[in-house]
C-alpha cells in the first residue's frame, strides 16, 4: 500500500529493506520509514515506528531500560522473528506487519492489513479484533468496564460537572489491556501528543490507536494474567511511593473553608464528635486574591499558628496549588518568575498569558529544571510553617475559555517543543515539581501530593482525584468505575469527591458516598462554593452515625490498607481492583449490573449501590464469600439479591482471607491503641498476607526501618503462622488477637501450648439509633458476627496458632 505519490492519503511502512541487530533489539529501515524493536523484559517489547529521519519520543513516562541479550533474532526470507521466553514477535517483511504470539505460536495480537500508517503527521496502528476480544483500562475514562465498541481521546481537559459519557477528562494514561481466548496483553502508547484509541467503535474489524504527531511508540506487554500485566506496566512507568499514613485517613475539604477560625471549628468538631479525620484541606480562599505562595492576611493572618493548632488537634494541612502566576508588579512569585525566566512562551520569546482565578497569569514551564528549582524554593514558604500536603489543580492547563494555543513552547529539558506535545504532560511535570520540591523541603518527611491532571507515570509523584463530579447517584457509580479503571492504569492512589463537588447531595446520597468512599484509596469529602455544608454531621443525625461508622471502619482497616499501599509501592497493583483483574474471563463481571463491583485489596469485595436502593443485585465470583457485617456464608458463581438498607453496604470477604485491624482511633497519628487484631475467615485454600508497618511519616524505611512479616493461613495443616519479622522498626502493637470467623474448633494451641478461645460478638459497624430498616428499634437488621478470639503477646519471633 504505497501511497507515496499522493501524500494526502495514508501511507504505511511499505516493504522491509534492511536491519541491524543491537544488544537490546533491532533497528530496521523500510521503503517508507523506520522501526526499532527493543526488549524491556521477556514480556515487554517496544515497537517504535517513525517515518522521518529523526525520532520524537516521550522522555518523561518510562523509567525502565531495555535489557540486553535476553532474546534471539532469526532472519527468514519473508519474516524476522524476535523471541523471548514469553513472547514471539513475528515481523513480516512485505508489507511490514507485526504479530505477537505466545511461545507455543498462539496469536496474542496481530496487525490488521493496514498495519501502521500515517496521514500527514498523524500515525495509526491497526490491530485485528480477535474473537470475543474485550478491552479494559485506559485510566480516567468514562464508559463501561468493557470498552469494546467505544473510542477515546487523550487530551487533558478541565471538565467541570462532566457528563457520564464525556471524554476526555483531566488525566491521560494511554494504557489498556486486551482480553481474548483466555489470554491477556497490554498496550502502552508512549506518546504525549493528542492521541486516540478505538476499540472497534464502528465495526468489528480492528482496534486502533493514533497519535496526532510524534512517533508511533508503543510497548506490547504480555503475562499470564492481568495482574502480571499491571506489574509490567509499573515496571515501565513506576509505582506509587508509600504515602504518609495520615494522608490515607479521612480528608475534609471544601471550596473553601475560611477564615482560620472556621477551619479550626471544623477540626474541633471532628474531635468533639469522635469522627476520625487526619486532614483539613485549604482551597483557593486561603490565598490573597488567589495568588499562590501568599496568604490572605485578613482571613488567615497567622498561618503558621493555624497549622500548629491543627497539628495539636492531630490534623495535617493540605494547601491548594494552582499553576497560574498573576501578572502583577511587586508580587514576589511573579517578579522572581520573570527574573528566573520560568514561564512557558510564545514563539517570539514573550511569556504566554492566560486568564484564570487571579486574573491574567503566566504559567511555569515545569519541563525546565530551573523552573522546578524555582517552584521548590517557593514551596518552602509552606513547608517551613509545617504544611506537608499539596494539591495541584487547574493543571490541564485550565484557563477561562480553555484554549491553550498549540504553538506555546516548552523547554522539555533542553529539547524545545510545543504545547501539542506538552499539554498532556503539564499536570504530570507540575506534580513532579511539587513532589520533588516539597520532599526536599520536608527533610526526611513524606509529602502528600494530589493532582487533577496527569499522564502515564503520574503515580510516581501524586495521587489523582476525579475532579469536578456532580452530586448524583450516577456520578457516584461513575466515580467508582473511574477509580477502578485508574487502578488498571497504574494509579493506585486515586479517589473522588465524596458527596459530589457540584450540586447538593441528598441525605442518603451523602451516606452512601461516605460508605463507598471509605473503601477507596484516597478518601476525601469535598464540595463546591455555594453548595450545602458537606461535613459528615451536616446531613442530620442518622447520616452522621452512618458516615461515622464507615469512617471508623476505614480507620480499623488501616493496618490492612497501609500494607496494601506498601504492596502497591513495590508492584504497582492498585488497592481498588476491578473484578476484571482477578476474574478477567468471567463474563458476568462485565454485566452492567455488576461492572462497578471491585475488590479492595485481596480480601474485600465491595458492591456499590445507589442511595435510593434498599435491594440490590450482587454477583459473587467463584469461591466462597462471607457477608462482612454478619458473616453469612455464600457460594460464589452466583447472582444474588441482597437487602441493604442505608445503614450498611454490601461488602463480602473472600474465604481464607487474612485482615489485620487496628484498635479504634480518631487519627492515624495520635491515640493509637496497642492491640493488633488478625481476622481470618475459614476457607479451603492456603492464603498469605504481607503485613507491613513503619513510622508512617519518614523515609527511614528505605534504610531498613520497617516491620514486615508474612501471615499464612493453612487450612491443610490447621494453622495460622506469623512468620518472623523482617526489618528493624519496632511495631506499635504490643498485643495480638486472633479473630477467627466461622471456625468450628474448640481446642487451640499457640506455640504448642494449649490456649483458650473465647466466643463473642463482633461488630464492624454499630446499629444506628432510632432507625431500623427491618422493622425494629434495636438495629437488628445488622446481625452480629460471631468470632472466636485468642489473645497473646505480640512478639517478633514466628508465632503459630494451631487447632
Ligand atoms: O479551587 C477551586 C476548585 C476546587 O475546589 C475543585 O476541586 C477543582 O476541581 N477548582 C477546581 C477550581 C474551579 C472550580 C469551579
Amino acid at each position: 500500500m504505497d501511497n507515496t505519490k499522493n501524500n494526502k492519503l495514508s501511507q504505511d511502512l511499505g516493504a522491509f529493506e534492511s536491519f541491524k541487530i543491537n544488544a537490546d533489539g533491532l533497528q530496521a529501515k523500510t521503503s517508507n520509514g523506520n522501526f526499532q524493536i527493543k526488549v524491556y523484559d521477556a514480556g515487554i517489547i517496544r515497537v517504535h515506528i517513525y517515518f522521518g529521519e529523526t525520532t520524537d519520543t516521550n522522555k518523561y513516562s518510562v523509567i525502565a531500560n531495555p535489557i540486553e541479550d535476553k532474546f534471539s533474532i532469526e532472519d527468514f526470507d519473508s519474516l524476522i522473528l524476535v523471541k523471548t521466553s514469553l513472547l514471539q514477535l513475528e515481523i513480516s517483511k512485505s508489507p511490514v506487519r507485526f504479530t505477537f504470539r505466545k511461545p507455543d505460536g498462539q496469536i496474542i495480537s496481530t496487525d490488521d492489513t493496514f498495519g501502521t500508517s500515517r496521514i500527514g503527521e498523524q500515525i495509526t496502528t491497526y490491530k485485528k479484533l480477535q474473537e470475543g476480544e474485550r478491552f479494559i483500562g485506559l485510566g480516567e475514562k468514562t464508559g463501561p468496564l468493557d470498552r469494546r465498541g467505544q473510542g477515546y481521546e487523550h487530551w487533558n481537559t478541565d471538565s467541570f460537572a462532566y457528563g457520564s459519557e464525556q471524554d476526555p477528562l483531566y488525566c491521560s494514561t494511554p494504557f489498556y489491556v486486551g482480553l481474548h481466548s483466555s489470554l491477556a496483553y497490554g498496550i502502552y502508547l508512549d506518546n504525549s501528543h493528542k492521541s486516540f484509541v478505538n476499540f472497534g467503535a464502528s465495526n468489528d474489524r480492528f482496534s486502533s490507536f493514533s497519535v496526532d504527531a510524534g512517533d508511533m511508540d508503543y510497548y506490547f506487554i504480555h503475562d499470564n494474567n492481568v495482574e502480571g500485566i499491571i506489574r509490567k506496566y509499573a515496571h515501565l512507568t513506576g509505582t506509587t511511593p508509600l504515602p504518609p499514613l495520615w494522608s490515607i485517613g479521612y480528608q475534609q475539604c471544601r471550596y473553601s473553608y475560611y477564615p482560620d477560625v472556621e477551619v479550626e471549628r471544623i477540626a474541633k468538631t471532628f474531635r468533639q464528635k469522635n469522627i476520625p479525620a487526619d486532614v483539613i484541606v485549604l482551597d483557593i480562599h486561603y490565598m490573597e486574591q488567589y495568588k499562590i505562595f501568599t496568604w490572605d492576611n485578613k482571613k488567615f493572618s497567622k498561618p503558621a499558628e493555624l497549622v500548629q493548632h491543627l497539628k495539636e488537634l492531630g490534623f495535617h494541612v493540605v494547601v491548594m496549588c494552582d499553576p497560574g502566576i498573576k501578572i502583577e508588579d511587586g508580587y514576589t512569585a511573579y517578579e522572581s518568575g520573570k527574573q528566573n525566566d520560568v514561564f512557558i512562551k510564545y514563539p517570539d520569546g514573550t511569556n504566554y498569558s492566560g486568564s484564570v482565578w487571579p486574573g491574567l497569569c503566566h504559567f511555569p514551564d515545569f519541563t525546565k529544571e530551573s523552573t522546578r528549582k524555582w517552584w521548590e524554593d517557593n514551596l518552602n514558604s509552606y513547608t517551613e510553617i509545617g504544611v506537608d500536603g499539596f494539591w495541584n489543580d487547574m493543571n490541564e492547563i485550565a484557563t477561562w475559555g480553555q484554549m491553550l494555543p498549540e504553538l506555546i513552547e516548552f523547554d522539555f529539558d533542553g529539547e524545545k517543543d510545543t504545547a501539542r506535545k506538552g499539554r498532556n504532560l503539564y499536570g504530570f511535570q507540575m506534580s513532579r515539581a511539587t513532589f520533588e520540591g516539597t520532599k526536599a523541603g520536608l527533610s526526611n518527611k513524606r509529602p502528600f501530593n494530589l493532582t487533577r491532571a496527569g499522564f502515564s507515570g503520574i503515580q510516581r509523584y501524586a495521587a489523582v482525584w476525579t475532579g469536578d463530579n456532580v452530586a448524583t447517584d450516577e456520578h457516584m457509580m461513575l466515580g467508582v468505575r473511574l477509580v477502578n479503571s485508574m487502578g488498571l492504569a497504574g494509579i493506585a492512589f486515586a479517589g473522588y469527591d465524596v458527596g459530589g463537588f457540584v450540586g447538593n447531595a441528598s441525605e442518603h446520597l451523602f451516606a452512601r458516598w461516605a460508605q463507598i468512599g471509605s473503601f477507596s484509596p484516597f478518601f476525601r469529602g469535598h464540595s463546591m462554593i455555594n453548595s450545602r455544608d458537606s461535613e459528615p454531621w451536616a446531613y442530620g443525625e442518622q447520616v452522621e452515625e452512618i458516615s461515622t461508622n464507615f469512617i471508623r471502619l476505614r480507620y480499623k482497616l488501616m493496618p490492612y490498607i497501609y500494607s496494601l499501599f506498601f504492596e502497591a509501592s513495590i508492584s504497582g497493583l492498585p488497592l481498588q481492583r476491578s473484578l476484571a483483574i482477578d476474574y478477567s474471563f468471567d463474563h458476568n463481571i462485565y454485566n452492567g449490573l455488576f461492572q462497578n463491583q471491585y475488590l479492595f485489596g485481596p480480601a474485600l469485595m465491595v458492591a456499590p449501590l445507589e442511595s435510593d436502593k434498599t435491594l440490590t443485585k450482587v454477583y459473587l465470583p467463584e469461591g466462597e464469600w462471607y457477608e462482612m457485617f454478619n458473616d453469612q456464608k455464600f457460594e460464589g458463581n452466583q447472582e444474588m439479591i441482597i437487602e441493604c438498607g442505608i445503614e450498611k453496604l454490601p461488602v463480602f470477604i473472600k474465604s481464607s482471607s487474612i485482615i489485620p485491624l487496628a484498635p479504634k482511633a480518631n487519627t492515624n497519628t495520635q491515640g493509637l491503641g496497642d492491640v493488633l487484631e488478625i481476622h481470618v475467615y475459614a476457607g479451603h485454600h492456603v492464603n498469605s498476607f504481607v503485613y507491613y508497618e513503619d513510622d508512617g511519616e519518614s523515609y527511614d524505611y528505605e534504610n531498613g526501618q520497617y516491620y514486615k512479616r508474612t501471615i499464612i493461613y493453612n487450612p491443610e495443616t490447621n494453622s495460622i503462622t506469623l512468620e518472623e519479622v523482617e526489618g528493624s522498626f519496632k511495631s506499635r502493637y504490643k498485643h495480638l488477637k486472633f479473630c477467627l470467623h466461622a471456625f468450628n474448633y474448640s481446642s487451640f494451641t499457640l506455640q504448642d501450648q494449649q490456649v483458650a478461645a473465647q466466643k463473642h460478638d463482633y461488630r464492624f459497624i454499630e446499629p444506628i439509633s432510632n432507625f431500623d430498616p427491618f422493622g425494629n428499634e434495636t438495629g437488628e437488621g445488622l446481625k452480629i458476627n460471631e468470632v472466636m478470639s485468642i489473645a497473646t503477646e505480640y512478639v517478633n519471633d514466628s508465632i503459630t496458632l494451631k487447632w
